[in-house]
């Protein structure tokens, strides 16, 4: 393990990206990669490739080996078991197959699923469908004025006992890190069946499926320093008991013209062939932060965060969304500019940071605002990037004349 000496970061020569002098402040959107994982995924296109599950020769079960070890990597990294492990293309392929596969075969005309007014969009549309289709309710869990998960409020409707209580463990927009464990047993007692949504915290701090007892998992590997593939964690009996998504080669046992049998856990639900490259970029991703090790990430990065946190506050003219305590997220507009204006300014002094509605408009609706502004932070982000970009902010003030 390497060691972590707080207030320097040691992480940041391990990414080539900083090659460009950018202050990358978006890691919430998407993180940088680590040159092991480049190496990794370069290393298999170069003398590994070969489609999997298929060919008999060598050449074809060195590809699938490293494809299944992967998952056993990623298994080993949420503590699940590799059954339970399915690729996907990212978190929102994740929830649609839930969505489609156990929802369309569990949820029935009346029945509800509880979910909460911080979703991002790919927590809330494919639910959207389903109810829609199947003649169910969507029902939403309140926030705070602080931005934090009512939780009397989610107890009161878990009352009307939804099939699927489905919540994201981080927002993308206010940083809230929602107790997971906590609102999976009080949902579990209600009936409920649990999705996490663990895009924003994959990265940041230890994930284990079976400490959270949640029923489903879901997250982008693009988040976690890895390639653009995706994970969804599904406990196996639930897996084993849901219908296939997405059909075609490799998620069957046997085809005849008439019909069609299943492939065991997890390839039922990988159709067709598969992101190879970017699973194995994904478990390299996975050795590279366990190196550093997750308390250690967490602990840089709350320093990090709260250091930003206190000197964003002290700036007139800033407003900040969600609450003190939170994970490597700050959203904040400046004045009455638009976020996109100031993200522009800032864009001119080498400084990226998001702007818009995140995906999250109806939670932009809550917050009573069309779009804000939005500094993200990963393991390679510095005390002189949080510098620059305050800087880079005292200067569309100015600009704006706040
Ligand atoms: N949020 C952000 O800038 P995909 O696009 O499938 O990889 O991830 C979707 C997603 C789901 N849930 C949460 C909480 C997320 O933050 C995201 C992605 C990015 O905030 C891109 S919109």
């Amino acid at each position: 393990m390497k060691k972590v000496v707080m207030g320097a970061n040691v992480f940041r020569k391990d990414f080539p990206f900083f090659a460009r002098k950018l202050v990358y402040l978006d890691t919430a959107a998407t993180s940088q990669k680590p040159r092991v994982v480049l190496d990794a995924m370069r290393k298999f296109y170069e003398i590994s490739n070969a489609n999997v599950h298929r060919g008999v020769y060598g050449l074809a079960d060195e590809a699938t080996q490293l494809y299944e070890g992967a998952r056993k990597t990623i298994a080993r990294f949420i503590n699940a078991s590799p059954q339970e492990i399915v690729f996907v293309r990212n978190a929102t392929e994740g929830i649609n197959l839930v969505a489609q596969a156990w929802g369309r075969a569990n949820i029935k005309k009346g029945e509800t699923i509880l979910i909460t007014q911080m979703e991002h969009h790919s927590n809330i549309v494919p639910w959207q469908l389903l109810v829609k289709e199947k003649g169910a309710n969507l029902l939403v869990a309140t926030i705070t004025k602080a931005g934090e998960l009512d939780v009397l409020a989610f107890e009161k409707l878990l009352e009307k006992k939804p099939k699927l209580v489905a919540f994201t463990h981080v927002s993308n927009v206010l940083g809230t890190v929602n107790p997971v464990k906590e609102l999976t047993a009080l949902a579990h007692k209600a009936g409920a069946k649990v999705l996490v949504d663990a895009c924003q915290s994959i990265a940041h701090m230890h994930v284990d499926v079976r400490n959270l007892n949640c029923d489903f998992l879901v997250f982008s590997g693009h988040k976690l320093y890895g390639p653009f593939v995706g994970v969804l964690y599904g406990k196996k009996k639930l897996l084993e008991e849901m219908p296939p998504f997405l059909c075609g080669g490799d998620m069957i046992k046997e085809v005849s013209f008439e019909k069609s049998s299943w492939n065991e856990l997890p390839w039922k639900f990988e159709a067709g062939t598969p992101d190879v490259a970017g699973a194995v970029g994904l478990a390299a991703a996975v050795f590279y932060l366990e190196g550093i090790g997750l308390a250690n990430v967490e602990r840089q990065e709350v320093e990090l965060v709260e250091y930003a946190f206190k000197k964003l506050q002290k700036i007139k003219a800033v407003q900040i969304y969600g609450p003190k305590t939170r994970a490597g997220v700050i959203s904040f507009n400046l004045g009455d500019m638009h976020a996109h204006d100031v993200s522009t300014v800032l864009d001119e002094q080498g400084v990226c940071v998001r702007s818009g509605h995140h995906c999250a408009q109806p939670l932009m609706g809550v917050l009573g605002i069309p779009a804000c502004a939005r500094i993200s932070i990963g393991v390679y982000t510095t005390k002189e990037d949080i510098d620059k970009f305050l800087a880079a902010l005292q200067k569309a003030k100015k600009v704006f004349r706040l």
